[in-house]
């Protein structure tokens, strides 16, 4: 064999999502051929947009699919014969989930159990990532979460989520699939999707900077999240593929800060301030509350060699930059 010659090939579901599109890029730039798997929308064909703005967009090979619809799955894989699979494709909003709690399940959940069918089927030897979440621990049970802290799910995506991780942790024990579990914390950046805290708070800030709004409306302020970058969380993902024995990983900063510390720097940076604009809205309140997250990044910095490397003050900062800069773009055109 040539191994010169030889080119890893990575398949992506929701790559056109924030941490598809940093993936897409990471993976391109390790010299990966990168698929991704899109679905079609009435509006705007496939949301191209994000992978669009890294400029990645004609390096990657988009094929239609729906994480729910098994049969695409499987045709995708057979065509891709992927060596990696990152399976990043979710109903992702927890607020959204009490509102379509079966489509969370479907999509959220059983998506998984789709992909890892598909891959057993077909009798594929990629490798298999599954993007876990902090929220499986809710309800915390202890005060730092790591990989044996017991989980407490707190909303239908957390449920959901908990299924994907145990059906991943399960089709590795029983067939000995190299799947692992990356159970990231939450991370942000300037390609955040608006409905989140951070990036409705820096969409919001550079509004009001350019004299567009006036105010911001907020549920639950004293929220506590351990908040990362997205750039340094799809490190992470690859790396955990990268070993030789599958695992499950915390991927977290380790500090833990209010919605309305993170709230601050974005104001503060704007040169604005917060009791000008903030206006709290019980709406926004969540019908239960995941009230403080802290990881415990141990094994990850151990195993993996990973760290943390974006402070939450030079994200948000990067954020608010990159808000305001769109939003001038806008009003020019
Ligand atoms: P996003 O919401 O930005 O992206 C979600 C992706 O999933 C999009 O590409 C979306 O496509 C796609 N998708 C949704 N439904 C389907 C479907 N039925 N079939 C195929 N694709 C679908 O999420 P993030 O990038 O922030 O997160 C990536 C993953 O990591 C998600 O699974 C999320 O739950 C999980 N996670 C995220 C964390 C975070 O803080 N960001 C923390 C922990 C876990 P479309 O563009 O068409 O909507
Ligand atoms: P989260 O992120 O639910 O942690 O899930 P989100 O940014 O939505 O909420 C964080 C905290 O902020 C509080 N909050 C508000 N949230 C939103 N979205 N809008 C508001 O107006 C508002 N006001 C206060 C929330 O109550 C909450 O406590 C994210 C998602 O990316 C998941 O997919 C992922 O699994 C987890 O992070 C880890």
């Amino acid at each position: 064999m040539n191994l010169e010659a030889w080119v890893p090939r990575a398949l992506i579901t929701g790559i056109t999502g924030q941490d598809g599109a940093y993936l897409a890029e990471f993976l391109l730039g390790k010299g990966y051929e990168v698929w991704g798997m899109a679905r079609r929308s009435s509006t705007g064909g496939l949301h191209l947009d994000r992978l669009e703005w890294l400029g990645v967009l004609d390096r990657v090979n988009i094929v239609e699919g729906d994480i729910a619809d098994m049969s695409s799955i499987m045709r995708i894989i057979s065509e891709c014969q992927p060596h990696e699979v990152y399976n990043l494709a979710a109903q992702s909003f927890v607020a959204t989930s009490w509102q379509q709690p079966h489509l969370t399940a479907d999509v959220t959940g059983v998506g998984v159990l789709n992909v890892l069918e598909a891959l057993r089927i077909l009798k594929s030897e990629a490798r298999f990532y599954q993007a876990s979440s902090s929220e499986m621990f809710g309800l915390i049970q202890h005060q730092e979460q790591s990989e044996t802290t017991p989980f407490y799910p707190r909303s239908p995506y957390a449920v959901a989520k908990l299924y994907g991780h145990w059906i991943t942790v399960n089709y590795r024990e029983s067939f000995g699939m190299h799947a692992s579990s990356g159970i990231l914390f939450n991370h942000e950046s300037p390609l955040r999707g608006e409905e989140f805290v951070t990036r409705k708070v820096t969409a919001g800030v550079a509004k009001i900077k350019l004299g567009l709004e006036k105010e911001i409306r907020l549920g639950n302020i004293h929220a506590k999240r351990d908040w990362g970058h997205a750039r340094d969380y799809v490190r992470a993902m690859w790396l955990m593929l990268q070993q030789e024995t599958a695992d499950d990983y915390v991927v977290a900063t380790g500090r833990t800060w209010t919605v309305e510390h993170m709230l601050n720097i974005a104001f503060d940076h704007a040169g604005l301030k917060v009791a000008d604009h903030l206006v709290i809205d019980p709406a926004l309140f969540r019908p239960a509350e995941v009230d403080v997250l802290l990881g415990k990044p141990d094994k990850a910095i151990a195993n993996l060699g990973w760290k943390p490397t974006i402070s939450l003050e030079a994200m948000i900062c990067e954020m608010v930059d990159a808000d305001i800069a769109r939003l001038k773009r806008r009003m020019r055109a």
